[in-house]
This record gives C-alpha cells, sequence and structure tokens, in this order.
C-alpha cells in the first residue's frame, strides 16, 4: 500500500471523530455507528483518561470499533499507542508532540496514515519533515475534553500556518461544534475534528450530519 495523497487526506480530514470509553455516556459502538450513519470520515480510537481501559480491555474494545469501521469504509486510526496501532493492523496513528518522534514512529508503521498534533510553526514544519500525513492544530477552542489542553488559539493559528506555508492537510481541534466549524474551515483548514460535539450529542447522527454541513 502506498502513502495515503494529499488530497485523499484533506478529504479524509472534514469531520474527524476521535473518542474513547471515558467520552461515552452510552455503548461506544453504538455511538460509533450513528456518528457513521451521520457521516463521519475519519475515525480515531483515543482511550485515555482516568478511566480510560488498558491491557487486554483497551484492545477487545478496539478491535470492536475497528470492524465497524471497516464494515463502513472509514479509516481507524489509533490515538498515541503505536504498539496497538500495528498490532491490529489499524489505518493510521496519532501522535503528540510528547509521544514518540514522528520520524521513529514513521518508520515502524511504513506507509499508514500518520498524524501529529502541532501547537506552533515550528511543530507544524517540524512533523512536515518528519513524514506527517496531517496534523492536527488545537486548541482553536476552550475545551473541557483534554485535562492538560494548551490555552485556546483561535482560528488564526491556523491562519498564520497557511500564510507561512504550511500546507500538509491541517485539522483543527479543540471546543469545536456545529456553530463555530465553519470558522475553522475559513481559517484553512481541511476538516474539523472532534469528540464532545458528537460524543455528549443528544442525537449523535444528527449532529455528525450538521457538523459535515458546516464544513461544505
Ligand atoms: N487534543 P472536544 S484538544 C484530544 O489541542 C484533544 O491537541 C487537543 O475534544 C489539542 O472536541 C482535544 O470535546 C480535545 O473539545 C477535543
Amino acid at each position: 500500500m502506498a502513502r495515503v495523497s494529499a488530497n485523499k487526506m484533506r478529504e479524509l480530514l472534514k469531520v474527524y471523530f476521535i473518542m474513547g470509553s471515558v467520552n461515552c455516556k452510552r455503548k461506544p459502538a453504538d455511538v460509533l455507528e450513528e456518528a457513521i450513519a451521520g457521516g463521519i470520515t475519519l475515525f480515531q480510537y483515543r482511550e485515555k483518561g482516568a478511566r480510560a481501559l488498558t491491557g487486554e480491555e483497551k484492545w477487545r474494545l478496539g478491535k470492536e470499533l475497528q470492524a465497524i469501521c471497516q464494515k463502513h469504509h472509514i479509516p481507524f486510526i489509533v490515538n498515541d499507542d503505536v504498539d496497538l496501532a500495528i498490532e491490529l493492523d489499524a489505518d493510521g496513528v496519532h501522535i503528540g508532540q510528547e509521544d514518540e518522534p514522528a520520524d521513529l514512529v514513521r518508520k515502524k508503521i511504513g506507509d499508514k496514515i500518520l498524524g501529529v498534533s502541532a501547537h506552533t510553526i515550528e511543530e507544524a514544519q517540524k512533523a512536515v519533515v518528519q513524514g506527517a500525513d496531517y496534523i492536527g492544530v488545537g486548541p482553536i477552542f476552550s475545551t473541557n475534553t483534554k485535562e492538560d489542553a494548551k490555552k485556546p488559539q483561535g482560528p488564526k493559528l491556523i491562519e498564520s500556518m497557511r500564510k507561512q506555508g504550511i500546507d500538509i492537510p491541517i485539522v483543527g481541534i479543540g471546543g469545536i461544534n456545529i456553530a463555530n466549524a465553519g470558522q475553522v474551515i475559513a481559517s484553512g483548514a481541511d476538516g474539523i475534528s472532534v469528540i464532545s460535539a458528537i460524543c455528549l450529542a443528544d442525537d449523535v447522527k444528527e449532529s455528525a450530519a450538521q457538523l459535515k454541513k458546516a464544513t461544505m
């Protein structure tokens, strides 16, 4: 399999849903099925936080969510855990700045999708050189979901990355919802990534569909 093209990556990033058991009020598999029915384009399994599953349980839920993604042809990305991504033969992995360096991860995963979180122009440039397929830029707005999130940067951060020639596919993250998603796209992002706007919605399918509309 060849590396994903930038154009294909941009399409996949449109509505990037991230979730783990900790984020869900209901069965994660049901939430994912409904989000896919609403039109999400990419999924990340992010099993993180105080009550997150570990070991066998983490693997089992990953396997279950991956099977749902495969049934619907939605690529399945694993957050942070490169070994799990390889074990499951996931479609890709997403890493933060505090994880293993991106160039080492690229060597381990071959042509799988590699996403890297970037909070500054320098981090974005480095991710490009080290072989990222996309960068996640955030937090754009304030978020209650990530305990150690940095100060919100606003859509301006993405705008200034684009102005300074960063042309890698970009997804905005952090506090994005139906009301503000359009601003993120207008700033130059290819897509939006959300946890709570989908996970905590009363109507998961409808929320995913509205987010998709907001990115068009
Ligand atoms: N990463 P919500 S913000 C997982 O800034 C994550 O890199 C962030 O959750 C970053 O959509 C964030 O509920 C949380 O705000 C996103």
